[in-house]
């Protein structure tokens, strides 16, 4: 069965790494498929935001690097809302280097991304290392990997060659690939991975740099997207709350709109 019309629920059995399983698990539970991009530089703006709209996202999304004020209890209260309102932690850490360097870059440093991120986001640029060295250092299943197969921003140089040697690198990895970053539903075929997909908002538009949005109909019915990452347009809103409420409600609808054909 084509993976784009089958419920979440129905999806938990074929997924190989177990951070897919929790997520589709969450979505179907919560009803949300929304991922809120947390792209705030102090830890009181991040915590304070989703005090506020935790119960509405399945995942939050992070890039450690950019806050001014990281501390290690950040970590701790970050994982105490995800427990709190069951949603999980992606680092959108982008990892590109030889294997070896990214296995330090993954387990060391400030940030200790290994400690508290439950998934994390991959280049397959480097090759196949990448994979094997990540594998050695979560060295179990309840971690994941998004790989990046496809990008939102205009005149990005990944080509249908390099979308997809890819998916077929993260074959071999199956127990760690949670799903792909990508844009089109026709990426990869497993009912098991997930397709995370950012550049969204209520309105089609682009920002000052390159990032090109489409509508929450565009990305989930026609395109396929599973978890649908949302930054400033909850973020930059007036009321954060009540535009999180919106997208999520709008992205379910779409959503039910798929899987009822
Ligand atoms: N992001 C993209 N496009 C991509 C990938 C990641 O926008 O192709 I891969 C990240 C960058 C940012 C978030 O953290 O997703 C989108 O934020 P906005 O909704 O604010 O543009």
């Amino acid at each position: 069965m084509e993976r784009v019309i089958l419920p979440y629920e129905k999806r938990i059995d074929f997924a190989t790494n177990l951070v897919a399983r929790q997520l589709f698990n969450i979505m179907a539970t919560k009803k949300t498929n929304l991922c809120l991009s947390a792209d705030l530089t102090m830890t009181t703006g991040i915590l304070d935001l989703l005090e506020k709209v935790g119960e509405h996202i399945c995942m939050v999304k992070t890039h450690i690097d950019i806050i001014d004020d990281f501390r290690d209890d950040f970590v701790v209260r970050l994982k105490q809302l995800a427990d709190r309102f069951n949603f999980l932690i992606l680092e959108d850490r982008k990892y590109a280097d030889i294997g070896h360097t990214v296995s330090l870059q993954y387990s060391k440093g400030l940030y200790k991304i290994g400690e508290w991120a439950d998934c994390v986001t991959v280049h397959s640029l480097p090759g196949e290392g990448i994979l094997k060295a990540l594998n050695g250092s979560m060295n179990c299943i309840t971690k994941g990997v998004f790989l990046l197969a496809e990008m939102s921003s205009e005149g990005n140089l990944i080509t249908q060659q390099y979308k997809q040697e890819t998916v077929s690198m993260a074959s071999k990895y199956a127990n760690i690939i949670t799903g792909f970053v990508c844009q089109n539903k026709d990426t990869f075929q497993n009912p098991g991975l997930i397709q995370l997909t950012p550049g969204v908002q209520l309105e089609c538009s682009k920002d000052d740099f390159g990032q090109i949005y489409k509508t929450p109909e565009k990305v989930v019915v026609e395109n396929g997207a599973d978890v649908i990452v949302v930054g400033r347009g909850i973020t930059a809103a007036k009321n954060p709350e009540v535009q999180a409420v919106a997208y999520k409600d709008a992205l379910w609808k779409c959503y039910i709109k798929r899987i009822s054909g």
